[in-house]
């Protein structure tokens, strides 16, 4: 069940999502050691972060909300642990964010002379206050993609929102080919929701007065919508990492047949920790077996219509 994203072979289906245990070099580390099919960094910005204020993580009985705020080592540290992970033969993909716009060149430049094999460049948190998603600014997203897109030959992605407006996505897939982008990450959590304790009378969690990012199964559906509809707009030459609330084999085999190359595990991987990548690349090889499927290449974008 080998498959490619950009020039990354992955020897395996599933790997981890950018923000769930990566951020430090022990995590980083457990994901090597582990079924994890790649090694994906924490999104990370010039200056190390403590990140928002806590109780920033809840689960939910199918998911969960958080509000992070980006905590993180900051990218030279990020840096340093790529060159220890080399070693283990497994892609790393560096997560890049940024608090300006001037940031994201800044260190797109320094990853492209790492050992990063590719660089997601994150242009969807939405847990900042008063920083709105890039993605959903055409024209500031166009303009940083400009500048990011042509610093080195290490592939380039982009870690993008949900879209809900077709016109939004014929816009953004658009602006992606006009620039030498060779992968997409979607779906990041689901911006600016709200769980609230009945009982408490307030917000599950604290930061920007309860709003967080959803994720897990509430999202499987809005993700699965992006991850085909993407794969029709953009075509075969970008890949595709599907993300948001995949929990089992079957899931996975589902966005495969919405067109994704590869999937992340973020909020399961949270609640189940590291056995997750064992049994849902299990449960996955299964139903490609039982399917007849020989190849993760041969079911992409199978989806038959009624
Ligand atoms: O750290 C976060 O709060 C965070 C980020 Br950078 C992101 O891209 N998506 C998200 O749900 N949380």
């Amino acid at each position: 069940m080998k498959t490619k994203v950009a020039n990354a072979e992955l020897n395996s289906y599933v790997c981890n999502a950018s923000g769930i245990k990566d951020v430090a070099y022990e995590e980083l580390k457990a994901i090597a050691e582990s079924n994890s099919a790649a090694i994906v960094m924490k999104s990370c910005t010039p200056e190390p972060r403590s990140g928002n204020e806590e109780p920033r993580y809840m689960r939910l009985p199918f998911g969960a909300i958080q509000s992070m705020g980006l905590p993180n080592l900051g990218y030279k540290e990020y840096i340093r642990i790529a060159a220890e992970l080399k070693k283990y033969r497994k892609p790393i993909i560096a997560s890049v964010a940024g608090l300006s716009p001037d940031d994201f060149p800044k260190i797109v430049r320094a990853f492209q002379n790492s050992d990063v094999n590719l660089i997601e460049v994150n242009l969807s948190c939405p847990n900042l206050e008063g920083k709105p998603q890039i993605a959903y600014d055409f024209n500031a997203a166009d303009e940083l993609l400009g500048s990011i897109s042509n610093l080195g030959y290490k592939p380039i992605g982009i870690k993008l929102p949900p879209y809900y407006d077709l016109a939004h996505f014929k816009k953004i897939a658009d602006i992606i080919k006009s620039h030498n982008i060779s992968f997409i990450t979607c779906i990041n959590s689901v911006g600016n929701t709200l769980a609230i304790d009945p009982e408490n009378e307030t917000p599950l969690i604290k930061p920007k007065s309860g709003l967080g990012g959803l994720s897990g199964g509430y999202i499987k559906n809005i993700a699965l919508a992006n991850v085909k509809i993407f794969r029709e707009l953009l075509g075969n030459r970008i890949s595709i990492f599907g993300v948001g609330g995949i929990n089992s084999g079957t899931d996975a085999f589902e966005f495969l047949l919405a067109g994704a190359d590869a999937v992340q595990i973020g909020t399961v991987f949270e609640k189940e920790g590291i056995h997750c990548f064992r049994r849902i690349n299990e449960e996955f090889e299964s139903i490609m077996k039982r399917k007849g499927y020989g190849s993760v290449l041969e079911a992409r974008g199978n989806l038959k219509y009624l």
